[in-house]
């Protein structure tokens, strides 16, 4: 278990310190929208791909859904800042449209790079082909899109959410001895980590015939979503039966906490909390005994997408995939590990 916590924590805390060293400088631009002319920043000698040129970069961000997202967020602007380039951020509130628009305003601006973070994997090929058409090289970032043709993007950079899944199916398997009645809160339809995130949950149960998804819905990856939904699963005929969670995000498992506390039932032991991300606030619940466990799913990409951006700009080829390294956390860590969050 954890067994990349020490690469990770070491990773943060050199991040931390570039963060601290950099201060709050920031000249990322954050539009808030794509309609909205950017002010340009300050100049920016030494920064961008040094070669003098000052990078300009559109970013389609999915949303402000989840805690994961805004350190997400946060980790990209940074970053941007950090390097001297310069950042048009559009938040898209989880709509595809929204991320569409995004991408052809960001054509139209005639960025150097795009940086998309799909909302769903479906849908985007022709606006990926149009960012092609007009010589823009687009990354991925956290989400996969699904593409005919992988010379769309020149890489994807995120987390493996198969093996995020599986590692919370075997982490429930262990706790339950292979016998649970599981409510499940998937993330957004159709979106990468939800659909992954199931997959490798159900090969786990698929070895454990005692263990069985009795409900499962769709959150949306907010916490108010899943509160709501863990609410009705409750009050369900067969909510008395539920004795363990299964939550796509963490967001999702703290508002659900929240409906079993209020159904009168003792999250974390009545029924058993799995999620996935890792946030603050996950910690603090297992620290205070209503979640059991987190699987790590590391927001802090802003470097990895930034190397990739420079070296795009170079005119270099890029592994076509770039994955990002995580653990897995329980009760029995939460209280070490807690001072240790950096999202
Ligand atoms: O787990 C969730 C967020 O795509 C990995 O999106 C990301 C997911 C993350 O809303 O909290």
């Amino acid at each position: 278990m954890a067994k990349n916590t020490a690469v990770f924590r070491a990773a943060s805390i050199a991040l931390t310190l570039l963060v601290a060293v950099v201060g709050c400088d920031s000249r990322s631009e954050t539009t808030g929208g794509t309609g909205s002319t950017p002010t340009s920043g300050p100049s920016a000698e030494g920064g961008g791909s040094g070669s003098g040129k000052k990078i300009t970069v559109g970013f389609a961000q999915v949303g402000a859904e989840s805690a994961w997202r805004t350190a997400n967020s946060k980790s990209i602007q940074d970053e941007a800042a950090k390097r001297g380039i310069t950042l048009k951020f559009s938040d898209a509130r989880q709509k595809q449209e929204e991320q569409i628009k995004a991408v052809r305003s960001f054509i139209a601006q005639k960025v150097d790079v795009i940086v998309l973070a799909p909302v769903v994997t479906t849908g985007f090929e022709p606006v990926l082909k149009e960012a092609k058409a007009a010589g823009i090289p687009v990354i991925l970032s956290d989400r996969r899109a699904a593409v005919s043709d992988e010379s769309l993007y020149q890489t994807f950079i995120g987390s493996d959410f198969i093996e995020e899944g599986r590692r919370a199916g075997e982490w429930l398997a262990k706790k339950t001895n292979g016998k649970a009645v599981i409510a499940e809160l998937q993330g957004t339809p159709g979106s990468d980590p939800a659909i992954e995130r199931k997959k490798g949950f159900q090969e786990v149960l698929d070895k454990n015939a005692g263990m069985k998804i009795v409900m499962s819905q769709t959150g949306d990856f907010t916490r108010a979503k899943g509160k709501e939904v863990m609410e009705a699963f409750l009050k369900s005929p067969d909510g008395a039966k539920i004795n363990a969670l299964y939550a796509h995000n963490d967001d999702m498992a703290l508002g659900a906490i929240q409906a079993i506390e209020e159904a009168g039932k003792k999250p974390g032991t009545d029924i058993i909390v799995v999620s996935i991300d890792g946030v603050h606030d996950a910690f603090q619940a297992m620290v205070d005994g209503k979640l059991n466990c987190t699987v790590e799913c590391n927001p802090l990409i802003g470097p990895q997408i930034f190397d990739a951006v420079e070296k795009v700009v170079k005119g270099e080829t890029l592994p076509k995939r770039t994955k990002v390294e995580e653990g897995v956390f329980d009760q029995s860590q939460a209280a070490a590990e807690l001072p240790n969050r950096k999202y």
